[in-house]
């Protein structure tokens, strides 16, 4: 039987189903290469902001993984992505670049923004990830202008937006379900649903009950939630439904169940700097669900990989991420004669 969590519309043009299942095992090999790849960058990444030498506010998405890759690699290069403070999980998952990821971080000129941007500006127009901002609910209206652009324009590309559960306390996002529903238009919604908007629990900022897929299907949106720390999932889904939105079916809400390890901003771990806004049990709770580790265990499982191999692909590349973004470090600055450019 397909799997279907929690599906809240009752009648749809297009039946939406997946199941994770039905994935080919090289399949499942490539998205747990990109899995390592996102890892290894952030916790590399991660390790190196501690010296002070990036001077960019950086919110780490280590354990939200599988949403990034899940859904990212179910797109094609022209198909668009925008995100948000924590993006760069979907930067990387989208095919951006280490090298000038770690190089943005720095204020490099080799950035993928020229040094310009930081960690919440991120971007890359031949991948097809046109904009990240930090200011919640911006960029999922941006990405209905993109999806009612390929709408006009009779394309079958599709644009996705990712934001976290703390985006639906926003006003603007409601508008922007109510006219991609209006539209019919080809967006993906992706709430990354990590329990904490800085550090506020959704109990103390959402009505006791509250569903978010009921909210996002209020606007006659067919809406998941599924398990975001499972990689295989989250592709089944994106895949089945990104089938749907080419088809001009209209929108869809995707809720990922997940969670953050690290402080909400900043390259620590809560326990360093002795916060009690969550619980440690909490914490190890979902540190247990690593998507990483989980789809290293379905590929020794289904014996599609094994051990030796699990640990050679991940030590290659974190030593290729760690050349990355040495290099990245020293890369030149940019020119002050260009300080006035791209304003
Ligand atoms: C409009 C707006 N209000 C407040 C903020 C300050 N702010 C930055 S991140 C954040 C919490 C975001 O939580 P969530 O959307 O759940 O994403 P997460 O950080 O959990 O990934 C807040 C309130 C902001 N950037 N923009």
């Amino acid at each position: 039987m397909p799997k279907i969590n929690k599906f809240r519309r009752e009648e749809l043009k297009v039946k939406i189903e997946f199941d994770s299942s039905e994935i080919d095992d090289g399949h499942l090999i490539e998205l747990h290469k990109l899995l390592l790849k996102v890892r290894h960058a952030e916790e590399n990444l991660a390790s190196r902001y501690r010296e002070q030498q990036m001077r960019t506010p950086t919110h780490f998405g280590t354990g939200q993984e599988a949403v990034a890759v899940g859904v990212c690699a179910a797109l094609n290069d022209d198909d668009v992505i925008f995100s948000h403070h924590r993006c760069h999980n979907h930067y990387l998952a989208k095919g951006g670049k280490v090298y000038e990821l770690a190089a943005e971080l720095y204020g490099r000129a080799d950035g993928c923004s020229g040094g310009r941007g930081g960690s919440v500006h991120l971007t890359d127009r031949e991948k097809g990830i046109v904009a990240t901002s930090a200011i919640l609910g911006e960029t999922p209206a941006v990405a209905a202008g993109a999806a009612l652009s390929f709408q006009m324009d009779g394309l079958r590309n599709v644009s996705v937006t990712f934001f976290g559960e703390g985006a639906m306390d926003e006003g603007a996002i409601y508008e922007v379900f109510n006219f991609a529903s209006l539209k019919g238009l080809p967006i993906l919604f992706v709430c990354e649903n990590n329990l904490y908007a800085t550090e506020s629990p959704l109990w103390v900022r959402q009505p006791q009950g509250t569903e978010l897929c009921e909210r996002a299907a209020a606007f006659k949106i067919p809406s998941f939630c599924i398990d975001g720390n499972d990689v295989a999932e989250v592709h089944a889904a994106t895949t089945s439904i990104v089938e749907y939105l080419r088809a001009g079916n209209g929108p869809v809400f995707l809720e990922c169940m997940t969670y953050r390890w690290r402080e909400h901003v900043g390259p620590m771990f809560d326990h360093e700097l002795n916060r009690t806004y969550r619980t440690q049990h909490e914490v190890e709770f979902w540190m247990d669900k690593c998507p990483v580790k989980r789809s290293a265990a379905k590929l020794l499982a289904k014996g599609i990989a094994t051990q030796e191999q699990l640990e050679m692909w991940q030590a290659t590349t974190d030593a290729n991420i760690k050349d990355d973004i040495a290099r990245a470090a020293i890369a030149p600055w940019p020119a002050v004669s260009t300080l006035f450019e791209h304003i």
